[in-house]
């Protein structure tokens, strides 16, 4: 099999690298390890930021999200028992997010995908990066217990954190960074209206709690846990409770719970693998980095990743020039750099980290009472919210 850009993993990423090669009339071909019902049941990111809702424009599959994804012009911090909103638009002149579930994204890619008759083998096993130092890459794979070889130009790794093709860098030329918090997220989603129009960041003694949504009749909630804790430990009779405890008493008593349909824990951690790439191999998306979801940044920066790399490839093949390509790395780290930064920061601000002790504590409350009094302060988390600009 023969393709000019061989992409592991259809994820986001994935996906949205075939669907904008494939408008400039360049093959690809996408090798997923699961099958496509999976990947499309799990439940990730909702919150997109306006460089990634272009970016989805740009691919053609921007139809149902402009129907269906809710603007949002600002975010709420519940500190002490009250409400502070932030006037994201206000703050940004004129800037706002989306909500619109990452189901719903890599739904319309599919389906786009589809329409335009790409190659999406599902279910393929022991995925390899062959020669990617030489100017023949190849994947090697096997589908239904058969061998197979994928020769291409270029392979991209957007096999997400588990995947393989960040291992396939060489250990000598490749930096890993990484801090792992003390703490994960237990997220639910419930079939019951959301408790509030926009997202409610709680900080709390108990720990941090995030309010937030997928639609009209859909929510979606998050509260701190330990990193021992497993699902079976949040029974509904537990969540919920926890949940309103840790807000302000007014949207407790309005907040509607209902079953969970979806309940998972997540481990929070923040890791750059640099650079990202290597010869003709290039990572994008969660394969070369992750951030805490406290900032809701990581399918914003595969979003960015693969605006700089398609960019690149697209020039590539009209020009044969390689200096936009070799360039990528540095590039989309620049701004991965920046997220990272923003998440890390708002992460160690919300959450309870009895570890750093109380002055650390004391610090915190110091800095939220004083983020919401001060504009300047309040503006710097708003830029960031929103998105900084590709460049
Ligand atoms: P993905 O989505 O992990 O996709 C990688 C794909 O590669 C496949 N794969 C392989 N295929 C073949 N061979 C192999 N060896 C393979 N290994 C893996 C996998 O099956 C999969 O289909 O990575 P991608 O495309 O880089 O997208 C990244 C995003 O998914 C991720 O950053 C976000 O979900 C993070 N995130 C959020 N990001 C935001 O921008 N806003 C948010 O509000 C937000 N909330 C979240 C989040 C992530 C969360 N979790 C569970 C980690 C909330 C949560 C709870
Ligand atoms: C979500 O809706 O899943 C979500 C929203 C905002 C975040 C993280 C997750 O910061």
């Amino acid at each position: 099999m023969q393709t000019q850009v061989g992409i592991i993993g259809a994820g986001p990423a994935g996906l949205l690298l075939a669907q904008l090669l494939d408008r400039h009339g360049i093959a690809s071909v996408v090798l997923e390890r699961r099958s496509r019902a999976y990947v499309q049941g799990r439940i990730r990111a909702g919150v997109l930021e306006q460089g990634l809702v272009d970016l989805l424009h740009q691919a053609g599959v921007g139809e149902r999200l402009a129907r269906e994804g809710q603007i949002h012009e600002g975010i709420n911090l519940a500190l002490g028992g009250r409400l502070h909103r932030i006037d994201l638009t206000a703050l940004t002149g004129g800037r706002h997010v989306t909500v619109y579930g990452q189901t719903e994204v890599t739904r319309d890619l599919f389906a786009a995908r589809d329409a335009a008759g790409g190659v999406i083998l599902e279910e393929v096993e022991a995925v390899r990066p062959r020669d990617i130092e030489t100017d023949r890459p190849h994947l090697v794979f096997r589908k239904a217990g058969a061998e197979e070889r994928l020769d291409c130009d270029f392979i991209v790794g957007c096999d997400g954190f588990h995947g393989v093709s960040r291992s396939c860098v060489p250990p000598s030329v490749q930096t890993i960074v990484e801090k792992i918090y003390p703490f994960g997220w237990l997220g639910v989603l419930a079939r019951t209206p959301p408790v509030a129009p926009e997202l409610i960041y709680a900080s709390h003694g108990q720990g941090f709690a995030l309010c937030s949504m997928r639609s009209p009749v859909l929510s979606r909630y998050y509260v701190q846990c330990s990193l021992e804790d497993c699902v079976a430990d949040w029974p509904d009779e537990r969540f919920w409770p926890e949940l309103k405890n840790r807000l302000p008493a007014e949207v407790a008593a309005s907040l509607v719970s209902g079953p969970a349909i979806e309940k998972s824990i997540a481990p929070l951690r923040s890791f750059v693998a640099e650079p990202l790439s290597h010869g003709r191999l290039f990572l994008a998306g969660d394969a070369g980095h992750i951030v805490p979801p406290t900032g809701a940044k990581g399918l914003n920066l595969a979003g960015s990743d693969i605006h700089y790399l398609s960019r690149a490839l697209i020039r590539f093949y009209r020009t044969s020039e390689e200096a936009e390509l070799q360039g990528y790395s540095a590039r989309a780290l620049a701004r991965v750099w920046q997220a990272e930064r923003f998440s890390w920061w708002l992460t160690r601000l919300m959450h309870r980290l009895p570890e750093e002790g109380d002055f650390f504590a004391r610090m915190q409350q110091a800095e939220l009472a004083y983020l919401v009094q001060s504009k300047a302060a309040m503006t710097l988390l708003a830029e960031n919210y929103v998105g900084l600009p590709y460049d």
